[in-house]
């Protein structure tokens, strides 16, 4: 039997910084065909770093571009964006990507670039944020998936993990809980998007075509 002619599967290019733990999932979903995608390339702003180590022993083409060797944020980016398009991606993703973006970087990916931010947003927005977690007493902790728009952290949620903080936790015992989640749920969105059920348009996240909340999906892993 002829095999039917597949189309050609949603094109990725992720984006990292550092062990990209992150990236492992999505690769590791794509090679058992949980997700249909090709992951053409990663692209991390520090050389040498882990993620790069990965995608290299997998056969993905990977870059770094060193941002301290750019005059400007703007020249930063007009690099990278080079770099991406490249590779006519349908989804940019970030994970673990450090460097904060220009404006006309994310209006040109707007509606196809997602990034996990290791907080419950709106809560903890940029940086260390199981430390803030911790010193302010929460007793709940968590991850969001979200479109990557200018603002900050700002973008619309698709799906966010709980977990509980314990009594005693330190920041490292918080954060690998919560990184544990994200190797659940990055690789769900990156699927939903890649399958077309998931989509950002005229500033509404829609799943299967119906608005989601705007808390995003919800994956509580307390008991
Ligand atoms: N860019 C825009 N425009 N919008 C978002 O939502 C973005 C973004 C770039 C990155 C990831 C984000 C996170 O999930 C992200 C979302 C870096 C910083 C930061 O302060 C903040 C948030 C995020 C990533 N970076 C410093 C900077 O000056 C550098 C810090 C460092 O190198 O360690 O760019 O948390
Ligand atoms: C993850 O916890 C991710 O949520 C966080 O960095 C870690 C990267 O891990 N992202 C940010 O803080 C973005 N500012 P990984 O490199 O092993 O995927």
């Amino acid at each position: 039997m002829v095999a039917a002619s597949q189309p050609t599967p949603p094109r990725i290019v992720v984006l990292i910084s550092g062990s990209g733990s992150n990236l492992q999932a999505i690769i590791d979903n794509v090679a058992n065909g949980e997700i249909e995608a090709d992951i053409c390339a990663v692209i991390s702003n520090v050389a040498g770093v882990k993620g790069l180590q990965r995608a290299e022993a997998v056969g993905i083409n990977t870059h770094a571009l060193n941002h301290k060797e750019y005059e400007s944020r703007e020249a930063f980016d007009v690099a990278m964006m080079r770099q991406i398009d490249d590779y006519q991606p349908d989804l940019v993703v970030l994970a673990g990507f450090m460097r904060i973006l220009t404006s006309d970087f994310v209006r040109r990916y707007e509606g196809r670039m997602l990034n996990i931010h290791p907080s419950l947003l709106p809560k903890y927005r940029g940086l260390h944020t199981h430390r803030r977690a911790l010193e302010a007493g929460d007793q709940e902790h968590g991850v969001t998936v979200h479109f990557v728009t200018e603002e900050l952290d700002g973008g619309p949620l698709v799906i966010q993990a709980i977990v509980p903080v314990q009594t005693g936790d330190s920041e490292d015992d918080l954060a690998g809980r919560v990184l544990k989640q994200e190797h659940i749920i990055y690789p769900m969105a990156v699927k939903w998007f890649t399958e077309g059920r998931l989509s950002f348009n005229g500033g509404q996240v829609a799943m299967d075509g119906q608005p989601l909340p705007e808390g995003g999906l919800q994956l509580d892993t307390r008991e």
